[in-house]
C-alpha cells in the first residue's frame, strides 16, 4: 500500500473565531487573539486548524454570508494578521485550513449587486426567477415553488431592482449562487488558488453537496410553473424543502472533478473535506476514493441525527445501537476505499456532553467527556475536535430567548411558535437549550476570570455571547496541569494516534453491536490487535458476551493503551464481569 497522506494520521482542531479569543477587547474573538494561543494548540498536539469564515461578512449568520472571498473581516483583523498566523502556525507545524463557502454568497457581494441588473454579464450568477406564472410579482404566493428557507420563511426572495425573485436555501442575505455557469465556478477556483498560493493549506467546503440543483430538460426548478419536476408536499411549517432537489445533486461529482483539477492538481500537502448534508454513506466511498479524485473526506450526517425526529428540535434520548449502527455503516462503507472523517462537535451541534454524556455531577461530567472522546477518537479516520470539547465544556444553559444570537435560533422561536404554532413557548425553549447552535458558540473558557480569559477582564465591552459560569470548573488554566482531567486525556488521545499505527490505520470492526449500552470494537493490522470498550450510560453494566470473551484473561495494566479509570479498578470491575458507568478504555489484545 502507497503511505497515507498527512491528514490520514492527523487530528484537526476547529476554531470558531468569534468565540475563540478577543485579542483587542471589542468582545469578539479575532485572529491576534487565534495567534496568540497557538502555542496550548500546539500543546495539545493537534496538526491542523479548521478556521471558520474569516472573510468579509455583513455577519448575518455568522461570516457564513461572505462579501468578499479576498479580504479579512474587519471583525477578525486583516489580511495582514492572517499572513501572520499562516506564517506562525507553520513554524509550529500546523496547517490551517480555510472555510470555503461557495454554494452561496453574500447578498452585499459585488457579483449579487451587480446580478441585480438583467443586462449585466452577471445576470445569470444566481438563481433568478419569475413571479409564478399568473402572479403579481411580489405579491403574495407568487414565490416560483414553495421552497422553505433553511433560516425560515420562503427560500424566495423578491427582488425590486430586477423585478424577479432570487433562490437562498439559508437566510435571505445568503443568496445560492449558480454552479451552471461555468463563469461562477471558474470565479471560485481563481479565489481558491489565490489562498492556496498565500499559503493555506486546503479547505473545509460548506454544504459543498448542494451546489448541484435539480432541473428539468428546460432548466426549470421543481415545482415552478411548467417544471416537469413535481416540489415535495408543504410540511409542518407552511413550506417545502428544497434540500431532495440540491443534496447531492446530478452533477456534483463532475463539479469536484473539475475544481479538483482547476485547483488542486499539481499542489501537495493540502486537505479537503466537504460538508456532506444528504450525500449516504454509501456514495462517501466514491466520492473520497483518491482514484476519483474529488474529495480528500466529507463530513457524514446521519450519525448526528439518531437522537432527531423530523425537525432537529425534535429531540428524543439517545438509544446507543442506533448511534452505533450509523457509525458502523460509515466505517464499513470506507473499509476498501475511501477516507471517514470524525466528529461529534462542531459549530452547528449541540456540545455532545450535554447530549449524550452525563453532566450531573463533576465526576461523571469528566469522566464521560473522556468516555465521548475515546469513542469517537478510536474509530479509523480523521478526528476533528471542536474548540472547548478537548476542556469539556457543556452547553449555554440559556433560558430566555433574548440570551441568543443565533439566526436560526431566532427564526425558528418565531415561525414555530408564533407563525406556524407547531411548538409551544415553553417546549420550544426547551428545544434551544438542548439544540441550539448557540450552545457550542460561548467564548473558550481559558480561566477563571470574569470574561473567562476570552477578553480581558477589564474589558468595557461584553463578550458577544455569554459566557458560561461553569469556566469556575471547567477552563484550560484548570485542566493543564492536571493529569486527570479532560484536557490531559485528549492529548493522550492524540499521542496515540500519532504513536500507535493500529489506531492510526487499523481495520476497524464491531462487536457486541446489539447490546444498548456498551459500545466496543477492534481495530487490527494482520494479527495485531486492539479492543475499545466504552460503556455510553450512567450505570454499572454487564460486559457483553463477545467483549467478555476477548478479555478472559482478565485485565493486565501494562495493555492498557488508554483508559478513563486506573487500571487496578478496571481489572476488577473486569473481573466481576462490569463496567462502572462510564467507562472506556483501550486494551491490547
Ligand atoms: O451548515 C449547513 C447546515 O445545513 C446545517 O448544519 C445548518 O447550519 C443548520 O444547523 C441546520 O439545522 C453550514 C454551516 O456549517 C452553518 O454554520 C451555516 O449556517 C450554513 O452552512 C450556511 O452557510
Amino acid at each position: 500500500a502507497t503511505p497515507n497522506p498527512w491528514w490520514a494520521n492527523a487530528v484537526v482542531y476547529q476554531i470558531y473565531p468569534r468565540s475563540f479569543q478577543d485579542g483587542n477587547g471589542d468582545g469578539y474573538g479575532d485572529l491576534k487573539g487565534i495567534t496568540s494561543r497557538l502555542g496550548y494548540l500546539a500543546d495539545l498536539g493537534i496538526d491542523a486548524i479548521w478556521l471558520s469564515p474569516v472573510y468579509r461578512s455583513p455577519q448575518d449568520d455568522n461570516g457564513y454570508d461572505i462579501s468578499d472571498y479576498r479580504d479579512i473581516d474587519p471583525l477578525f483583523g486583516t489580511l495582514g494578521d492572517m499572513d501572520v498566523l499562516l506564517a506562525k502556525a507553520h513554524e509550529l507545524g500546523i496547517k490551517i485550513v480555510m472555510d470555503l463557502v461557495v454554494n452561496h454568497t453574500s447578498d452585499e457581494h459585488a457579483w449579487f449587486q451587480a446580478s441585480r441588473d438583467k443586462n449585466s454579464s452577471y445576470a445569470d450568477w444566481y438563481w433568478w426567477r419569475p413571479a409564478r406564472a399568473g402572479h403579481e410579482p411580489g405579491s403574495q404566493g407568487a414565490e416560483p415553488n414553495n421552497w422553505g428557507g433553511s433560516f425560515g420563511g420562503s427560500a424566495w426572495e423578491f427582488d425590486d431592482q430586477r423585478g424577479e425573485y432570487y433562490l437562498h436555501t439559508f437566510s435571505k442575505k445568503q443568496p445560492d449562487l449558480n454552479w451552471e455557469n461555468p463563469a461562477v465556478r471558474h470565479a471560485v477556483y481563481d479565489m481558491m488558488n489565490w489562498w492556496l498560493d498565500r499559503g493555506v493549506d486546503g479547505f473545509r467546503m460548506d454544504v459543498i453537496t448542494l451546489i448541484s440543483k435539480r432541473i428539468d430538460g428546460a432548466g426549470r426548478l421543481p415545482g415552478e410553473t411548467g417544471s416537469e419536476i413535481e416540489d415535495e408536499p408543504v410540511g409542518e411549517e407552511g413550506y417545502s424543502s428544497p434540500w431532495p432537489f440540491s443534496m447531492d445533486g446530478p452533477r456534483l461529482d463532475e463539479f469536484l472533478k473539475e475544481m479538483r483539477h482547476e485547483v488542486f492538481e499539481g499542489r501537495e500537502g493540502y486537505l479537503t473535506v466537504g460538508e456532506g448534508q444528504g450525500i449516504s454513506t454509501l456514495r462517501n466511498e466514491a466520492v473520497t476514493d483518491p482514484a476519483n479524485k474529488e474529495l480528500d473526506m466529507l463530513f457524514l450526517f446521519d450519525h448526528m441525527g439518531v437522537d432527531q425526529r423530523g425537525a432537529k428540535w425534535n429531540m428524543v434520548p439517545l438509544h446507543l445501537p442506533d448511534l452505533k449502527r450509523a457509525m458502523i455503516e460509515q466505517q464499513d462503507a470506507v473499509k476498501d476505499k475511501g477516507w471517514a472523517s470524525l466528529y461529534f462537535n462542531n459549530h452547528d451541534q449541540p456540545r455532545s456532553l450535554s447530549r449524550w454524556g452525563d453532566t450531573s455531577t463533576p465526576q461523571l461530567r469528566i469522566k464521560s467527556a473522556k468516555a465521548l472522546g475515546l469513542l469517537l477518537h478510536m474509530h479509523k479516520g480523521t478526528p476533528y475536535v471542536y474548540e472547548g470539547e478537548e476542556i469539556g465544556m457543556t452547553n449555554a444553559g440559556f433560558t430566555r430567548l433574548d440570551q441568543y444570537q443565533d439566526l436560526e435560533s431566532i427564526n425558528a422561536y418565531h415561525q414555530r411558535v408564533d407563525e406556524a404554532h407547531v411548538q409551544d413557548a415553553a417546549s420550544m425553549m426547551d428545544s434551544l437549550a438542548q439544540v441550539s447552535r448557540d450552545n457550542s458558540r460561548t467564548p473558550m473558557q481559558w480561566d477563571s476570570n470574569r470574561y473567562a480569559g476570552f477578553m480581558r477582564p477589564d474589558a468595557s465591552a461584553e463578550p458577544w455571547l455569554a459566557v458560561n459560569p461553569n469556566k469556575a470548573e471547567i477552563n484550560v488554566e484548570a485542566e493543564s496541569n492536571d493529569p486527570d482531567s479532560v484536557f490531559s486525556f485528549y492529548r493522550r488521545l492524540i499521542q496515540l494516534r500519532h504513536t500507535n499505527d493500529i489506531v492510526a490505520a487499523g481495520e476497524f470492526e464491531a462487536v457486541d453491536v446489539e447490546d444498548e449500552f456498551v459500545y466496543a470494537f477492534t481495530r487490527s493490522i494482520d494479527s495485531q490487535r486492539v479492543l475499545a470498550v466504552v460503556n455510553v450510560s450512567s450505570r454499572t453494566v454487564p460486559l457483553p458476551v463477545e467483549t467478555s470473551l476477548m478479555l478472559a484473561s482478565g485485565i493486565e495494566g501494562s495493555k492498557v493503551l488508554i483508559a478513563n479509570e486506573d487500571s487496578d479498578a478496571l481489572a476488577s470491575s473486569i473481573a466481576k464481569g462490569e463496567l462502572s458507568p462510564w467507562t472506556a478504555f483501550v486494551y491490547q489484545i
